[in-house]
């Protein structure tokens, strides 16, 4: 039993939480181990209640097998008396001979100190100092080690990238099953941001509902520079916050907080107020500004099969959510072409290098000489613009396609494309980037 896998079994113990149910604490997780055998396991169940170090050692029934026991515990003992005992406290009176920590706390209250607070006692403490903590608590790491709460956006947008069908008009987008995963993300933030237009056009009310939660309704956070909202009063509740570069507006309303326009300065103040977490739910000027920053940490893309047509712009999906290129690492080996030349002559297929999406590769068998991918799209629209003796460009090879069915396409390459490409290494169960040809692109808006 080593301490690695011990780390492992107090990090599952972490995961029997929920973050909203901790929130705004951390979720943490506690082993009690002696004489190789496992004494005990812990939680921190709920905000308020004990942390995760008292609840293992409360499962030991008698506690003189406490005496000289290993402790491994997710994240350092608190040294603080908060809304409980400190940890590293009851750690000493236990006798717990050493305890071997995940990750430090960033919460000043704790940082270091519960540490030494051990150490002084003459318990032995190894300090991992894996991301354990992190994993389990993104929000509550970054939001005390940056002071800016951390930043999740939210689109919901057509498959051709448009949020809603035109402006000032509210256009339904995503299921009830998309809806339960938003308002369990809302359950776990601070504040949930929008943008003006997203404010006067929907009016969001922008509270946690279909799931449950036990802490208070996130702050409503509305992004309104020019001060559109001014005389919107259905706004002003105890609960809103409306950040305004106006300054009429910011002296005549309370809830309306006077800013200098930046979203650095909105997140200063935010994390001033203690708000750990944002969720940034539209429209999609306020989400294309913050991603051109880099204020964000995560990004949620409910992206429907519907084709809007015209509308008003979504966002960009990354090259790195609809690519293989996030799975590359130092030693990856690509496939390299130079662009043609506009004197060269024209020859074989027309490849742009805009990856379409990508697909998984469903079966490989040969046809004499000829070795066949049959390749499953991860979304099935894109069948619709590859067709028997088209060309698909596959991780940016151009490929003549054999055959299709209705979710999958056959290509064949021949022996000379297969030991020139990095093709040749690709098998089963692997995905591939794909290019449809640029044809088939336009054919396919002409049908709409
Ligand atoms: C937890 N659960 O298992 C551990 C925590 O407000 P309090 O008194 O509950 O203290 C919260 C702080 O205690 C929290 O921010 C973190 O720094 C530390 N450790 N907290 O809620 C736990 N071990
Ligand atoms: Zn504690």
């Amino acid at each position: 039993m080593d301490d690695l896998t011990m780390m492992q079994l107090a990090v599952a113990e972490a995961e029997k939480a929920a973050p909203k149910e901790t929130w705004t604490n951390p979720r943490v997780g506690a082993v009690i181990v002696k004489n190789g055998v496992v004494l005990a396991t812990g939680y921190h169940h709920q905000f308020g209640q004990a942390h995760a170090e008292v609840d293992a050692m409360q499962q030991v029934p008698n506690s003189a097998d406490l005496k000289d026991a290993t402790m491994y515990v997710t994240l350092e003992p608190c040294a603080h008396i908060g809304k409980v005992g400190a940890c590293a406290d009851a750690i000493v009176a236990a006798g717990i001979g050493r305890v071997v920590v995940g990750q430090g706390d960033p919460n000043p209250l704790v940082h270091g100190q519960g540490i030494n607070k051990l150490r002084d006692a003459g318990i032995a403490v190894d300090v991992l100092n894996q991301s354990v903590s992190e994993q389990l608590n993104p929000s509550f790491h970054h939001f005390f080690e940056t002071g800016h709460p951390y930043v999740m956006l939210k689109v919901a947008q057509s498959d051709d990238g448009f949020i809603t069908k035109a402006v000032g008009q509210s256009t339904k987008i995503t299921d009830a099953s998309a809806d339960v995963a938003t308002h369990e993300q809302r359950a776990q933030v601070g504040a949930i941001i929008v943008g003006s237009e997203t404010a006067l056009t929907d009016t969001p009310s922008l509270t946690v509902r279909h799931t449950s939660m036990t802490h208070p309704q996130p702050l409503r956070v509305i992004l309104d520079r020019r001060g559109r909202l001014q005389s919107e009063s259905q706004f002003f509740d105890d609960r809103t916050l409306i950040y305004t570069m106006n300054e009429v507006f910011a002296g005549a309303t309370e809830q309306a907080i006077l800013f200098d326009g930046r979203l650095h300065s909105m997140l200063d103040d935010l994390g001033h107020r203690g708000v750990q977490s944002v969720l940034v739910e539209g429209g999609g000027a306020v989400l294309r500004a913050f991603l051109a920053t880099n204020m964000w940490q995560r990004l949620d893309i409910y992206q429907t099969t519907t084709v809007f047509g015209t509308g008003v712009a979504g966002i960009q999906v990354p090259t790195v959510m609809t690519t293989k290129i996030g799975q590359y690492q130092p030693g990856t080996r690509v496939n390299l072409e130079k662009a043609m030349l506009a004197t060269d002559r024209f020859d074989g297929h027309f490849v742009l290098g805009h990856v379409d999406g990508t697909g998984q590769v469903t079966d490989v068998h040969m046809i004499d000489e000829t070795v066949c991918f049959t390749v499953q799209p991860q979304h099935q629209a894109l069948m619709q613009q590859i067709v028997p003796k088209g060309s698909i460009a596959m991780n940016g090879v151009s490929l003549t396609v054999i055959e299709t069915t209705v979710t999958t396409f056959t290509v064949g390459l021949i022996p000379h494309t297969l030991t020139h490409t990095m093709l040749q290494d690709v098998q089963v169960g692997d995905d591939v980037n794909l290019e449809t040809d640029i044809l088939a692109k336009y054919l396919a808006k002409e049908r709409g």
